[in-house]
């Protein structure tokens, strides 16, 4: 038998699910146990299609609006987050839904109707057309929000009053791309005000510090998550970035261009905060198949955070 080349694989910690997606699928879980199918989901609950199709076995239906489900079958609403007029829209119908939007993505909602509250204009960061951002902007009036995806589009915007303005960012951004429109920001109206840094979330923050200290040893990265998955892509740029130039975004071990991994010593693999851990044995599977493999975990951080589910799925009955 011919005997394999040795690889070795390090495998980024913290990876894969977050607690806003562990908290959005056992949502989706929950409901089907407590109201049976089916239960409608408006977008997909997380960017996964292998989490959405296994909640689909279950008896969840997938839709992009609201006007997709009938009145008598309980809703829910993605980890993403929704525009007010969502919530709103379900209540009119007498409809009963469940909110998965994650925490922190509430939290950024919160700053922003605070600051609209006190009379400031709004400037976000994120990525336009991204559930996301449609939420968050959907928080506040049609014009009081102001989206900029680069450095470039900060001199392009024109506030109501360059004094009284803040900024908002969307979670899943990359951390370094994200401070230098920051500092674009600061430079061109000096009195905004934000958080301390940004809204990105740990979770988004971690796996890329986990991608940075990987990146320079390694000869390919493997991110494993869905192209509609910011999060994930984010932690491709941040792959190369950070020096490896083939780094690339697999949905599952069946995307992997074998041949462009011919000749590698050594391989990075993550997954972004959609992507199931199966995913990652799947992909690490498959290069015990072709490969002599050692696995060295590289941790950069430990989570211990944890969501509650809303109490409505807590109680009985
Ligand atoms: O926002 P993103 O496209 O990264 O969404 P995913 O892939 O479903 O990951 C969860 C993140 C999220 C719900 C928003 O922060
Ligand atoms: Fe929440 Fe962050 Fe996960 Fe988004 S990536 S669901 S903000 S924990």
């Amino acid at each position: 038998m011919e005997q394999k080349a040795p690889l070795t694989l390090y495998l980024a910690a913290p990876r894969g699910f977050c607690a806003g997606v562990d908290r959005a699928v056992k949502i989706v879980e929950m409901a089907l146990q407590k109201w049976g199918a089916p239960v409608y989901v408006r977008h997909e609950i997380v960017h996964n299609k292998f989490v959405v199709e296994g909640l689909r076995d279950k008896g969840a239906v997938f839709v992009e609006e609201l006007d997709e489900c009938p009145d008598d079958r309980p809703v829910i609403f993605s980890a993403h987050g929704v525009p007010k007029s969502v919530p709103a829209e379900a209540r009119r119908r007498e409809m009963i839904f469940v909110d998965a939007t994650c925490p922190l993505v509430s939290k950024v909602h919160v700053e922003a109707e605070r600051h609209h509250a006190a009379g400031l204009q709004m400037v976000m960061i994120g990525h336009a057309g991204h559930p996301e951002v449609l939420g968050t902007m959907g928080q506040l009036p049609e014009g009081e929000v102001l989206l900029v995806e680069t450095v470039e589009d900060v001199t392009g915007i024109a506030p109501r009053d360059p004094a009284r303005l803040a900024f908002i960012t969307q979670t899943t951004l990359s951390v370094d791309d994200t401070a230098a429109i920051v500092a674009a920001l600061q430079a061109r109206f000096p009195a905004i005000v934000g958080p301390a840094k940004e809204d990105i979330c740990y979770a988004t923050t971690n796996r890329q510090a986990a991608v940075k200290a990987i990146a320079g040893r390694i000869d390919a990265l493997l991110v494993i998550g869905a192209p509609n998955s910011s999060n994930s892509r984010r932690l491709v740029e941040v792959g190369r970035a950070a020096g490896c130039d083939y780094s690339q975004l697999v949905m599952r071990a069946d995307q992997i261009d074998w041949r462009a991994m011919q000749g590698i010593r050594s391989v990075g693999v993550t997954a972004g905060a959609s992507a199931p851990e199966v995913l990652v044995n799947e992909v690490i599977d498959a290069f015990r198949a072709r490969y002599d493999v050692t696995v060295e975990l590289v941790e950069t951080a430990r989570e211990n955070v944890e969501f509650k589910v809303p109490r409505v799925l807590r109680e009985p009955g």
